[in-house]
């Protein structure tokens, strides 16, 4: 009967008067309403069956609510109703990664990457500690996501962040949305910004170092800053391990690629080569760094490096005067580097000047061919937008935006109108400038990094929200704002407070996302695979045996969880073992998820269907020490406990 309803609703949406755009649930192409009936199904299912009978409910009772929604803004996506897009949001400082549905804005998910997440158990389940490695920090800061592409169109595969905090990146799998790799940067301090190759595929994950250090950093050469470096990394997305760095003049900041495959660049600051703030400023221009892949790979091939310290990574010297680079002078602390989706040109933001330096990739070619002799030749259009130019996000119709962090402003622009003023025309670039509150960093187009640039909502993601928002005590949320570009002006739609502190976010179809995403574990999925295999070892079979199996003063402690209840309602170790808890969620309903709470011992993990989750600890306190389930499961979830008991 639902269902029902449902089809009735979806079939009487309309394409919106305001805009002439499809609203979500009309749109044939999209598989958004027949999964919407498979989770209704799954739940009323788990209902029938006993399991998850509450949550069941509650779904069903809120789709029947749905309605009214056609009165309502373009962003507004009903009660019942799916976002468009899905919006993947670095977490900042708070080291994760966050999914948000775009239109509505609504975060959907946290992925923790970097920090400890007591409700998924991330740092302190196994598995997880498998992908932090030993002896991990306790938390990063996370800037700049990036998914995977083939041919300059997003593939559904990984999504890459960097953390600036502990010089690192991490890679999550977009079908389980669960990070599965994290790699240490040798060689460098505070990895910023982040980019993968477009062309033919991710291949590279080029990340930029902006520290300069002592090389080795070892306590020589603390007081000498001029013999400090940084440099650029590569990394090999499929392996996760680095490829090739390159030492560069100045600080890295931010950087991009080209669609050919040919090229990545980067915005380089302190060409002074200071350590403090106004030696960092002093001089006029400062540069962006290309690099030249092919000649960088052939250097390696025909071993033109060195290596630093214990590490086996190739170091190329790609200072003023190598052949790998090409340094393009640009006005004052670039910051912000970006890629137009037609795959012509790249733009350097100013940040300490009003202007966006535009370059094409054509007159790189000329470069490294010698046809080229002043790399300055490189820029085609500078023009003049306002006050802190940070970063720039691109349509499908030719144009740009602009965040300006200063004027608090978002600026559209035209690229061939500024090439044409850049040459001498006198024509007018600037299309509109649109207050946004208060001082944007990034800002990000739907698709806008790739070749399927939709034209269609621009994210301005501010760092202040000052009044917007009712008060939240001395710390205020961020200020994340929707603009619709669909138009030819911009339109503001929807503020949105997030928590500290989304420095960048991709928005992709929900389309390409959904058709990838698992909706249970796969029983062979490499995730806990190493846990499975120990099992086997031991004679266990994880969907089916409850177990106790000791080895010395080590403890297996193997159970299954179906709601409402664990494989094992008790079991007995000795004050000092060493306890692993292995935990396989049998249940085969969509959405059940249990967790293994144990009190007193600040353990909790996730376990969700068809998951195996493991924690290893040492068993110090003699007790009775319950254990129970976190994840509101079943009617009897309150029930879904047991005790470990530890003789003293
Ligand atoms: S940065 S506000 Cu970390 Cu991307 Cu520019
Ligand atoms: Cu299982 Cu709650």
């Amino acid at each position: 009967m639902s269902d029902h309803k449902h089809d009735e609703h979806a079939a009487s949406n309309p394409t919106s008067p305001a805009t002439g755009r499809t609203s979500p649930a009309a749109a044939a192409d999209l598989p958004g309403d027949p999964a919407r009936r498979t989770f209704i199904r799954g739940s009323a299912l788990a209902g029938l069956v006993g399991a998850g009978g509450l949550i069941g409910g509650l779904g069903l009772e809120r789709t029947a609510q749905a309605s009214d929604h056609d009165k309502m803004p373009e962003d507004h996506v009903a009660s019942g109703q799916l976002d468009e897009y899905y919006g993947f949001w670095s977490g900042g400082q708070s080291g994760e990664m966050r999914i948000l549905g775009v239109p509505s804005m609504r975060e959907l998910m946290r992925i923790p990457v970097f920090n400890p997440d007591f409700a998924i158990g991330w740092g302190i389940t196994n598995e997880s500690k498998r992908v932090l490695g030993k002896g991990f920090p306790a938390g990063g800061d996370a800037h700049h996501p990036h998914g995977s592409q083939t041919h300059g169109h997003y593939d559904g595969r990984y999504l890459f962040i960097n953390d600036k905090a502990g010089t690192r990146v991490a890679r999550i799998r977009l079908d389980v949305m669960r990070t599965d790799k994290i790699t240490k940067i040798p060689n460098v301090q505070a990895i910023h910004g982040l980019r993968v190759q477009r062309e033919p595929r991710t291949g590279y994950v080029f990340a930029n170092a902006e520290f300069r250090i002592p090389t080795p950093n070892d306590g020589r050469d603390l007081d000498a800053p001029a013999k400090y470096q940084a440099m650029f990394t590569a990394l090999n997305g499929d392996t996760m391990e680095v490829a090739w760095q390159v030492i560069v003049d100045g600080n890295l900041d931010n950087t991009d690629c080209d669609y050919a495959g040919k090229y990545a660049a980067s915005t380089c600051y302190n060409s002074e080569g200071a350590v403090d703030l106004a030696g960092m400023m002093r001089s006029e221009r400062d540069w962006v760094v290309v690099f030249n892949l092919a000649r960088i790979e052939a250097a390696v091939k025909a071993g033109k490096f060195t290596r630093i310290g214990s590490s086996k990574v190739p170091v190329l010297d790609g200072r003023h005067g190598s052949p790998l680079t090409m340094y393009i002078p640009v006005p004052k602390s670039p910051h912000g580097l970006n890629a137009s989706p037609d795959g012509k040109y790249f733009a350097a933001n100013g940040k300490l000047s009003p202007t966006v330096t535009l370059m094409a990739w054509s007159k790189v070619d000329d470069y490294f061919a010698g046809r080229l002799k002043d790399p300055r030749g490189a820029v085609v259009a500078e023009p003049q937008l306002g006050l802190g130019p940070l970063h720039t996000a691109y349509d499908n119709r030719g144009n740009a935006y602009t965040t300006l962090f200063i004027d608090s402003q978002m600026a559209k622009w035209n690229i061939a109108d500024a090439i044409a003023a850049y040459a001498g025309k006198k024509v007018n670039y600037l299309r509109q400038k649109l207050d946004v509150a208060y001082q944007p960093g990034h800002c990000h187009t739907s698709l806008g990094e790739t070749r399927d640039a939709d034209g269609k909502w621009l994210v301005s993601l501010n760092k202040f929200s000052k009044d917007r928002f009712l008060p939240t005590g001395p710390l205020h949320p961020d200020l994340d704002q929707l603009i619709d570009i669909s138009g030819d002006k911009m339109v503001l739609v929807a503020d949105a407070p997030v928590f500290s502190e989304p420095h960048d976010a991709i928005i992709l179809p929900r389309r390409m996302v959904m058709d990838k995403i698992k909706r249970k574990w796969d029983r062979k999925d490499p995730f806990f695979a190493e846990t499975v295999a120990q099992a086997r070892k031991h004679g266990v079979v994880l969907e089916k045996d409850s177990k106790v199996v000791r080895a010395g003063r080590k403890v297996f402690v193997y159970m299954t969880s179906s709601a409402p209840k664990y494989g094992l309602s008790e079991f007995k170790v000795k004050k000092g073992d060493e306890v692993t808890v292995v935990v396989t969620n049998i249940d085969q309903v969509e959405d059940l998820t249990h967790g293994f709470c144990l009190t007193d011992y600040g353990i909790n993990m996730e376990i969700s269907p068809q998951e195996t989750s493991s924690v290893t600890f040492v068993a110090n306190q003699p007790g009775v020490y319950w254990y129970y389930c976190t994840f509101f499961c079943h009617a009897l979830h309150l029930e879904m406990r047991g005790r470990m008991l530890v003789e003293a």
